[in-house]
């Protein structure tokens, strides 16, 4: 008896094996629901369709860039084709350019800060707004933070107002989606080692600074973020929507 048995989700963001939509992905396919997978640009799609092709001949893989509507369109028109319906999403897709995240914030362009936007936080909304019509038994959506949107990160610069407005628009979309039983949250996860995370400065500095002053004294593992989009996406969670839940070693309660 999985806690998802059933369940038919759709799930945004998985790179490689390191990818956080992967770890949820797992999680929820090990506790029974059934997925498809959305990859972005032909470089992931021999990745995607590697991992995602272990779970079975009902799994689906469709392309999809996120800053596309036409491209949304046609993953929900097929999702409707083979599902009929749909319970589960996860996004977990960010952009911002490089050069955004390497210099001073105050030199963020009027280009950066569009599509950093437009990727990381408007596809929230666009995904929610094709999805919803298939979550005719209700739902969740699960979006991905970071600690970033509440205080400053050196470097993290736009993607932070970003993250932001994610948020942001998870309190909104919980509010217009509720009556629909359809339940928003995002999980705001503590540095995690993955694709998104190569290549940023100070990055292994940043992992030990967790180690030394989060409460736990550690970092989170991919998995624990798994249990965690499972909770949301269960029963277990019915009730809460519109949430922030920190799954970062406690590290968001302290002050210094
Ligand atoms: O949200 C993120 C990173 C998302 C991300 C990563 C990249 C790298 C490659 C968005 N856009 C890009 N664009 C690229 O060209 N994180 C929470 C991970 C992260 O990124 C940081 C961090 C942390 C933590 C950037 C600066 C400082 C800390």
């Amino acid at each position: 008896m999985g806690l998802l048995d059933g369940k038919l989700g759709i799930v945004f963001g998985v790179a490689n094996k390191r990818s956080i939509a992967w770890a949820i992905a797992q999680a929820w396919h090990r506790e029974g629901a059934t997925l498809a997978f959305t990859y972005q640009g032909e470089r992931l799609k021999d990745n995607v369709e590697e991992l995602a092709g272990t779970f079975g001949a009902d799994t689906l893989i469709l392309p999809c860039d996120v800053s596309s509507d036409d491209q949304i369109r046609s993953v929900f028109t097929a999702v409707k084709e083979k599902f009929g319906r749909l319970d589960l999403l996860l996004h977990a897709v960010a952009f911002a350019p490089k050069e955004a995240l390497e210099g001073d914030f105050l030199n963020t362009s009027r280009e950066a800060f569009r599509v950093s936007h437009d990727v990381s936080a408007y596809s929230l909304i666009a995904l929610a707004r094709e999805a919803a019509p298939l979550m005719d038994l209700g739902g969740s959506i699960v979006a991905m933070s970071y600690y970033g949107a509440e205080k400053v990160i050196p470097h993290y610069n736009v993607m932070g107002v970003a993250k932001a407005s994610l948020e942001s628009s998870t309190r909104y979309l919980a509010y217009s989606l509720g009556p629909k039983k359809i339940r928003v949250n995002c999980i705001s996860a503590g540095p995690m080692n993955t694709l998104a995370a190569r290549g940023i400065a100070g990055f292994t500095d940043m992992l030990k600074h967790y180690e030394a002053h989060s409460p736990l004294k550690r970092n989170v593992e991919p998995s624990e973020l798994g249990h965690t989009g499972v909770f949301l996406a269960s029963d277990g969670a019915a009730a809460i929507t519109g949430q922030v839940l920190y799954v970062d070693s406690g590290y968001q309660i302290m002050g210094m």
